[in-house]
């Protein structure tokens, strides 16, 4: 950001205006991009106005459909699914969804409606803790159309399968008290919150920088024995340095956010003997990758415990992946522990 632009991004300014001015930074941009983010927001508002009722109407449950993964939906799950889904294909200049709540991408057939970005969307995470007054949140992910043919053409799976590192932009909203939207477009990471008696995102955090050498170890801890020993070892020596202590929500948008902010690392590794969760139980295009964007542009690190969340190439929609993120210092003792173990690799 020059330093011209960097004095119109002050405390307080709404996600509007900060969207223009930074796009003032990229002289050949269209608007398409701005025109996305906006739509991301306006459907962010919508789901989170949602989310604050929740109770009051029959919006709170579970469904009898299961996702994918065979987990069952709940029914702001679906209803997010759909705010989303709405806001982007109608007038957000996609070319294609990717959903955890969908076994298939969701493809912009009208050429009119099509544009050059892919989208990744995990539409709530932390959908457990819905009925139980807890932070929950979307988790989004944008990328440039590669497959050929620009907007002209339907996008492929080929748009979404890209490595983290391809990411135009990703951020986590965080449907809370209070309710906040971060992202970053690549270089800074800028944090929102929700002024509700206005219905504006204004920004509370013009550069957020993930701390270094304390905060908080975020994992459930019930898996402590099906873990891996390097795991098993670098959490005994965190909890040894004295500078970190343990705090677990359970909704990944809300331990991540409050670990971004104060420091700490978020883990979900895998468990080798257990069916179905052999490579943890995040997904790498909608939850992990998204988060390592973040996490990476804060200053911090995300790895599968071998390598970068980052460079991972997706093999498909609902690929998943072992997940440590947060503090570098955290993250980089981990895959010490992978390294020096010995084990072959991870083979992502
Ligand atoms: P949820 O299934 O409720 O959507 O991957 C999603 C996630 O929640 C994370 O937000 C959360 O940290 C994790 O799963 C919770 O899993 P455990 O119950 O196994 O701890």
């Amino acid at each position: 950001m020059s330093k011209n632009l960097d004095k119109h991004i002050k405390k307080g300014i709404d996600l509007g205006r900060h969207i223009s001015i930074t796009q003032r930074e990229h002289p050949q941009a269209t608007g398409e991009f701005s025109q996305l983010l906006g739509q991301i927001t306006l459907a962010a508002k919508i789901v989170s106005r949602e989310v604050n009722k929740a109770g009051l109407g029959d919006i709170l449950g579970k469904t009898d459909d299961e996702n994918v993964y065979g987990e069952r939906q709940a029914r702001l799950d679906l209803y997010a699914n759909a705010i989303f889904s709405r806001a982007l294909i109608h007038n957000g200049g996609i070319c294609i969804i990717g959903s955890e709540e969908e076994s298939d991408p969701v493809r912009v057939r009208n050429q009119e409606l099509r544009g050059k970005y892919a989208v990744t969307i995990d539409p709530l995470d932390g959908s457990s803790n819905i009925d139980y007054a807890v932070s929950i949140g979307t988790i989004f992910g944008i990328y440039r159309k590669v497959s050929p043919g620009g907007s002209e053409t339907e996008g492929t799976l080929e748009d979404l399968l890209q490595p983290g590192r391809e990411r135009r932009s990703d951020g986590p909203f965080v449907a809370g008290c209070p309710t906040m939207l971060v992202y970053s477009a690549g270089v800074r990471v800028y944090g929102f919150t929700l002024d509700s008696s206005i219905g504006e995102f204004l920004l509370s955090y013009p550069n957020i920088k993930i701390p270094e050498s304390h905060g908080y170890l975020s994992v459930n801890e019930s898996y402590f024995t099906n873990w891996e020993e390097p795991v098993q070892q670098a959490l005994k020596e965190l909890r040894e340095m004295g500078t970190y202590t343990s705090r677990y929500v359970g909704s990944m948008v809300a331990d991540f956010h409050r670990n971004l902010l104060a420091g700490g690392i978020f883990l979900y590794p895998p468990e080798p003997e257990v069916a179905g969760k052999d490579l943890g139980k995040l997904r790498l295009l909608y939850e992990a990758a998204p988060m390592a964007f973040i996490a990476e542009k804060a200053g911090g690190k995300a790895s599968n415990g071998y390598k970068s969340i980052l460079d991972i190439k997706p093999k498909h929609l609902h690929h998943r992946t072992p997940f440590y993120a947060g503090n570098k210092d955290a993250v980089d003792l981990i895959e010490r522990k992978f390294a020096e173990s010995d084990k072959t690799g991870n083979e992502d």
